[in-house]
């Protein structure tokens, strides 16, 4: 009998715009063994595997839907699938789309042929005193840190001091034993060995409190023009990514999370843009 592979998993959450993206890029930049990514967007527009795969090749994309609910079963074939490789993955990294409940995805990492390291959640320092007090998302945002085994607050370069000590608090108070770091730019590698022995517990519910639409065909004419575009979205907008082009051909890279938009040049194709928004 062959010995059965048990390839770690480790599960990346937090809500919309945390930086989830962001870390795994930034930890693949730097990684030395070999990892299979899997994107989960909640949206139509997945730039982020895009985003990724820039850099990494071995990146799979799961979009329109939140693998803790609607497909679930296909982050188990993708699973599946991974496992029938000749040449396996070391570790598996798992970006849950920002509504999910990092448990439930968790939940699939005990499928034989693995095992789930853990749940690395972000917070966004920027946006979570908004988000846990917020009455539609507070709760998405409670699931997500307590589900946690490892909690990290994000844009710590862009919040106060007295935010980052309100926000850490709030954190504390919903998960008062799981360690907690600060990062600007927090590299997986040393977050992987801080992860935690645990137990899972899936919770599996519908997010009916968010929708996702998909502007297919915006184009601005400069960027001045995109920014006005973006600043005027209604406030139940709380997040929204793609890649536009302007008149002059050029493409950007919009990223807006709450109230923060940021426009970077890019040489991806577009994409229009995938919104998410609060019924
Ligand atoms: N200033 C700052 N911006 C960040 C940081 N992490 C992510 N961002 C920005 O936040 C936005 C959303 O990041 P992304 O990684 O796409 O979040 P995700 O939706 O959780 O995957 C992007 O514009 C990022 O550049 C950080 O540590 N500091
Ligand atoms: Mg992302
Ligand atoms: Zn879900």
């Amino acid at each position: 009998m062959t010995q059965t592979p048990r390839i770690p998993v480790l599960v990346i959450g937090g809500y919309l715009g945390a930086g989830k993206t962001t870390l795994i890029n930034n930890v693949l930049s730097s990684a030395t063994q070999r990892i299979a990514v899997v994107v989960n967007d909640f949206g139509s527009v997945n730039i982020d595997a895009s985003l990724i795969r820039e850099r990494h090749n071995d990146t799979i994309e799961l979009t329109n839907g939140c693998i803790c609910c609607a497909v679930g079963e296909s982050l188990a074939d993708v699973l599946f699938s991974i496992l029938d490789r000749t040449e396996l993955p070391e570790v598996v990294v798992i970006e849950a789309s920002g509504v999910a409940n990092p448990a439930a995805v968790a939940a699939f990492a005990h499928i034989e042929g693995f095992h789930h390291l853990g749940n690395v959640v972000l917070v966004d320092g920027t946006h979570a005193l908004e988000t846990s007090k917020d009455p539609l998302v507070g709760r998405t945002f409670a699931l997500q840190v307590q589900a946690a085994q490892l909690l990290a607050i994000t844009k710590s370069d862009q919040a106060t001091d007295s935010v980052i000590s309100e926000v850490k608090s709030i954190v504390s108070s919903l998960a008062p034993s799981t360690p907690l770091v600060l990062t600007t730019s927090a590299t997986l590698s040393s977050l992987m060995m801080n992860v935690a022995p645990h137990s899972d517990s899936a919770v599996t519910e519908a997010h009916t409190e968010f929708s996702t639409t998909t502007l297919s065909h915006v184009s601005a004419q400069d960027e001045k023009q995109l920014l006005a575009f973006l600043q005027n979205f209604p406030p139940n907008v709380v997040r929204a990514k793609g890649i536009v082009q302007l008149a002059n051909g050029e493409r950007r890279l919009v990223q807006k999370v709450g109230r923060t938009i940021s426009i970077s040049h890019t040489e991806l194709p577009t994409t229009g843009l995938g919104l998410i928004s609060l019924k």
